[in-house]
């Protein structure tokens, strides 16, 4: 199981490179940063082009993965859609072909004949990617193939991509926004269960060398299947050329985080697209400790790195693509992500939190259309240790505004 595991991995660091690519080859840049000026006349040739990236970033993965793995890819799901539609209205299935050469002139149809940006795609598509991981060896679990589906985020936080600010500062670890937040999430789980049980959340963006100014990427995996739980952050040293952060910067919530009164203090993260009553709530219970980034993969690398306690979010815009890969990792570590509705109701009742409502990744909302099939409908709350989660929620629940109870599930 640990070839599926490095062929993710692969996976993701072709997609970083394919993202670094676009922002980095001269003749892609102009493409993707023309998008930003407002009011001009191919504008919507231009929009496109990001939604290129994806597509093609999320059909290398599938593309990759189904070359190991015959029959995998049609268990491969994502949030593009491969069909295209060039300035022409012709409809255009962005695929990867057997030769460059053939991508590149499939390209060529969907970039309006732009010749060196295309062969410049097709050559990071087809690149070979190499690395090593040699903890991935330790790995000896065997999950039948015909078991396991995938969700893939091909660039989550597309945002921040485009906008791509270089020079943000993080505060305590954490990047607010810039192109930190940018990730590449490959979630595998288990079809009868829903749980994830694989992920990989690659950071295209992670670093950049100050003299070759050239960005160098990250990556994180987990695995989480009956008794074996694994995750490259207990192998910090080992974990191949990307990875260089000591295992350090993930500090468990311990007891330095206890103040004079006793009472635990905790930190999370969440969107500054939160509900105000949530929002109240979560800054009266973590006060200076309450962060914001963009991103929902970003934001649970945050707890998975051990930089926030919590993600908290209870807005249905994240999606089973932005969680698969996270959660796996959080599950490997011993944390997990829940519905937050459901967690609120338990916590309401007086019960207790043993049951825990994972967010599942097999079925889709009753009655939505369209992408809300697959939102996380209830919210969401990710974390790395559950050893303080019922105490966190309690406090989340008791501090929520007294007038909007009637908003609570
Ligand atoms: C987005 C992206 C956004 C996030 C949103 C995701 O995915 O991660 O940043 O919002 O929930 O669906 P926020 O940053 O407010 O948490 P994408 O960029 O792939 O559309
Ligand atoms: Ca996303």
């Amino acid at each position: 199981m640990s070839a599926i595991l490095r062929e993710l991995l692969r996976a993701s660091e072709k997609a970083g490179c394919i993202a670094r690519a676009c922002r980095q080859e001269e003749t892609l840049f102009k493409l993707l940063i023309e998008e930003k000026k407002e009011g001009e006349k191919n504008k919507k040739f231009l929009t496109d082009f990001k939604t290129l990236a994806d597509v093609l970033v999320q059909e290398v993965i599938k593309h990759d993965m189904g070359k190991k793995f015959p029959g995998l890819e049609k268990n491969i799901a994502g949030e593009e859609s491969n069909e295209f539609t060039n300035e022409l209205g012709e409809k255009i299935l962005v695929q990867v072909c057997p030769t460059e050469e053939e991508t590149a002139s499939l390209l060529r149809k969907v970039l309006d004949g732009n010749e060196a940006a295309s062969k410049v795609l097709a050559r990071a598509v087809h690149q070979d990617v190499l690395l090593s991981d040699p903890a991935l060896d330790a790995i000896n679990v065997n999950i039948p193939q015909s078991d396991i589906a995938m969700w893939v985020d091909p660039i989550d936080s597309t945002y921040q991509y485009i906008k791509g600010s270089m020079d943000i500062k993080p505060n305590q670890g954490i990047y607010p926004k810039g192109l930190q937040c940018v990730t590449v999430l490959i979630g595998v789980y288990q079809i009868d269960t829903g749980l994830p049980i694989m992920g990989v959340i690659n950071q295209p963006f992670a670093t950049r060398d100050p003299k070759t100014l050239r960005w160098k990427g990250q990556w994180y995996w987990g695995l989480s299947y009956m008794d074996t739980n694994i995750c490259s952050l207990q192998f910090s040293a080992a974990n191949g050329e990307a990875n260089d952060k000591p295992s350090s910067i993930c500090p468990q919530h311990s007891e330095k985080n206890k103040s004079e009164s006793g009472k635990h203090s905790y930190s999370a993260v969440t969107s500054s697209a939160e509900a105000k009553d949530i929002l109240a709530s979560l800054t009266a219970v973590c006060k200076e400790d309450l962060h914001f980034a963009a991103g929902a993969g970003y934001k649970c690398l945050c707890v998975v790195q051990g930089l926030v306690d919590f993600y908290v979010f209870s807005e249905d815009t994240t999606f089973k693509w932005d969680c698969c890969a996270p959660h796996a990792i959080l599950r490997s570590l011993g944390g997990g992500i829940l519905d937050l509705s459901e967690c609120m109701k338990t916590v309401r009742q007086q019960k207790r939190l043993q049951e825990k409502p994972n967010l599942l990744y097999n079925a889709e909302v009753e009655g939505a259309t369209g992408a809300d099939r697959w939102a996380n409908k209830g919210g969401l709350v990710a974390y790395r240790s559950e050893k303080h989660l019922e105490d966190f929620m309690a406090l989340l629940m008791k501090n929520i505004p007294f007038q909007n109870v009637n908003i609570l599930p």
